[in-house]
């Protein structure tokens, strides 16, 4: 499609449409409730979406690989964008979703179910998207996102604080695990976890791997900086976490790394323990042992299929960290958890938390998640 104008920058400045830009300012200018979804492409401009946010004052919903774009302090971050249920309250009290560096692979495959006006802001085209949006600017986000904060002063929405509180408390409510049989909850365990780096003043980046532990980790883990969250989805490849809480490890060997995973993508990848202890990585990986993997199985028994191929018997992986010559230890309620998350923090090198975990309670967070 040929554009008219066109405002062109030198080498990694993409072109946009003035006219595209006019659109997108039209609508946003118009909307009383917008609601502001960031994407992976935000990461690098996260002083201009705090500041587009501000101006409107309006609830944010950062995807996974987009939180603390927006950090998670700030009580205008109400929950997490996926094309879930989970975010269906707020932009069910919108009238504008303004999409920004969104890219389409971050959300799960499920029919788009908003219903509500879109314009979209992107640094490319997705071509193939989930949505049409009424208008698009594609380029710059650095310009475009300038541009719009120079000239939206005066559009504070009609959004009250009380309500982004209401909402991120409603949402955090239907996301809390029931209460379990034994183990630590899986919510209470990645907590808990935030609440032992709080103590030791240290804000980690945090790494997670594809499976039901997923949920917990990514509603619960605070992020305040962009690029603290490492997660694969759109792919959504188990035996992620591991290797890339290591390579971010050995990145910035200042302050720990919280590595996430189920006990099933840790056995797809339980070598790279040894890459963890011969690089002496500053990791602390927490391990949702369940003896399943959860995230099919509960899919199984929604549709009612006999259990098959999920499940195994219970495996030791604070023994395996100790073989390797790494800290490991095994926990099965939250006393000796907090104690273990202490020891870890404090050991500054490679250490393995084996967490007993009960999985009744995960078909519940996938149902408040996806619908
Ligand atoms: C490499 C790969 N294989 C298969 C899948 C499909 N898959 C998604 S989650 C999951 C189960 C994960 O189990 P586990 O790591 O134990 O985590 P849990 O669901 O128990 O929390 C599977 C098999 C995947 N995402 N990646």
């Amino acid at each position: 499609m040929p554009t008219t104008s066109l405002i062109t920058r030198p080498s990694n400045h993409v072109a946009f449409s003035l006219e595209d830009l006019a659109a997108v300012q039209k609508l946003l200018g118009h909307a009383k409730r917008p609601v502001l979804i960031i994407g992976l492409e935000a990461r690098q401009h996260a002083k201009q979406v705090r500041q587009l946010a501000q101006l409107l004052a309006c609830p944010v919903l950062p995807t996974y690989k987009a939180k603390g774009v927006v950090s998670d302090e700030d009580p205008q971050v109400v929950g997490v964008f996926t094309g879930g249920s989970q975010e269906e309250e707020c932009i069910a009290q919108s009238d504008l979703m303004v999409l920004i560096g969104l890219d389409p692979v971050e959300m799960i495959l499920q029919p788009w179910r908003y219903g509500k006006a879109v314009c979209e802001i992107s640094q490319v085209e997705h071509f193939v998207h989930y949505v049409k949006p009424e208008a698009r600017v594609t380029g710059s986000l650095d310009e475009i996102l300038s541009q719009l904060n120079g000239t939206l002063h005066d559009h504070r929405s009609d959004w009250q604080p009380w309500e982004w509180l209401k909402i991120r408390t409603q949402v955090q409510e239907k996301l809390a695990y029931p209460p379990v049989k034994f183990g630590v909850a899986p919510d209470k365990v990645v907590q808990m976890a935030a609440q032992a780096c709080a103590h030791k003043k240290i804000t980690p980046r945090m790494s997670v791997d594809a499976g039901a532990h997923m949920f917990s980790a990514t509603a619960f883990f605070p992020s305040t900086r962009p690029g603290d969250v490492l997660i694969s989805n759109g792919l959504a490849s188990m035996a992620f976490a591991l290797p890339a809480a290591i390579a971010c490890a050995l990145d910035d060997p200042s302050q720990a790394v919280m590595c996430f995973t189920g006990d099933g993508g840790l056995m797809m990848c339980l070598g790279e323990l040894c890459t963890a202890v011969e690089t002496q990585a500053n990791i602390v990986v927490v391990v949702f042992n369940d003896s399943a993997l959860s995230l099919i199985d509960i899919k199984q028994q929604s549709r009612q299929f006999p259990t098959r191929g999920v499940r195994w018997g219970k495996h030791d992986f604070a023994g395996t960290m100790q073989s390797l010559g790494g800290l490991g230890f095994s926990v099965h309620n939250e006393e000796e958890y907090a104690l273990a998350l202490q020891t870890a923090l404090n050991a500054g090198g490679p250490c393995l938390i084996d967490v007993q975990i009960d999985p009744s309670g995960y078909a519940h967070q996938l149902k408040a998640m996806r619908g």
